[in-house]
């Protein structure tokens, strides 16, 4: 992705994006527009997208997205992890929304690498009157802060079940509406393992649904720990939590990176004293 987009077309088939509206179509209907100058006051937003379409349960999972993810993010963590999802339906009449880059969530400036990358799926057609994603192409690179001139906006224009997808530092916005039909997209983020989520994807689903759910995104949702550590419930794997297997007898389990591993396994045969590196790779 040397421009920081990149756009797969027809990623989904006419049959599944069938799907998806009649899934996801009933709440777009009962939804009030935002009233957020972020957000927009002419877009409808709908949240925990897994628990109302299965559709979207198999987007967040597709092999070649997450391929791409993991290109971008997988070498900064242990592994990633669902950051948000979201229906975005930006109707007649919406404005352009301010240019930003997504990851301008996460409080640290000049990021030494992508902290998430986000996929926007078409769920209608994108076209530059509709209310095309807007993008800078290049813009993941610049110096935080550099404005784009208007030569160098593009309009992510794509047919309904197409994807873009996008580092988190590209700079991009939802685009105007002036036509007088509504222009709906699917976002689902992912992120570094390490980061807090912008959807709390714990509290967005009880547990008995994410039993429902597959465990490769049960595992993209968090339930698993990022080693080394991070993501723990009562000493074990959340997993336990899911599957009911009762650990109450074994004490607290640690989570550590094959490289801690080892290095602990060399403490214990003999070393006096022993600090763990800052930059232990797994
Ligand atoms: O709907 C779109 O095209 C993009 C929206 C967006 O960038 C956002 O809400 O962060
Ligand atoms: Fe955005």
């Amino acid at each position: 992705m040397k421009n920081g987009y990149v756009i797969l077309q027809d990623a989904i088939d006419f049959t599944a994006v069938r799907q998806l509206h009649k899934e996801l179509e009933p709440y777009f209907d009962e939804r009030a527009n935002s009233q957020a100058p972020f957000f927009g006051f002419n877009t409808k937003r709908i949240e925990a997208l897994f628990s109302k379409s299965v559709t979207c349960q198999r987007m967040a999972a597709d092999d070649l997205v997450l391929q791409l993810v993991n290109h971008i993010l997988g070498k900064h963590c242990d592994h990633i992890q669902i950051n948000l999802t979201q229906g975005i339906r930006i109707n007649p009449g919406e404005k352009a929304q301010i240019i930003h880059p997504d990851s301008a969530m996460f409080p640290l400036p000049n990021k030494p690498f992508e902290f998430m990358v986000n996929a926007l799926w078409a769920y209608s057609a994108f076209k530059k009157e509709n209310g095309a994603t807007l993008i800078v192409p290049g813009s993941h690179k610049w110096t935080e802060g550099r404005q784009p001139s208007p030569n160098e906006i593009m309009y992510a224009e794509m047919p309904p079940g197409s994807v873009l997808i996008y580092a988190g530092s590209l700079l991009h916005a939802g685009g105007a509406n002036i036509t007088d039909e509504p222009r709906t997209g699917i976002t689902i983020s992912y992120s570094l393992g390490w980061l807090r989520q912008s959807e709390n994807q714990y509290l967005s689903y009880p547990i008995d649904v994410v039993r429902t759910f597959d465990t490769k995104l049960q595992h993209l949702l968090g339930y698993g720990v990022h080693k080394p550590n991070l993501g723990w419930v009562f000493g074990h794997n959340p997993t336990d939590l899911l599957t009911g297997e009762n650990k109450d007898h074994l004490g607290a389990e640690d989570f550590l990176t094959d490289a801690q591993q080892a290095l602990l396994a060399e403490y214990k045969s003999g070393a006096d004293i022993a600090v763990t590196s800052h930059n232990l790779k797994a």
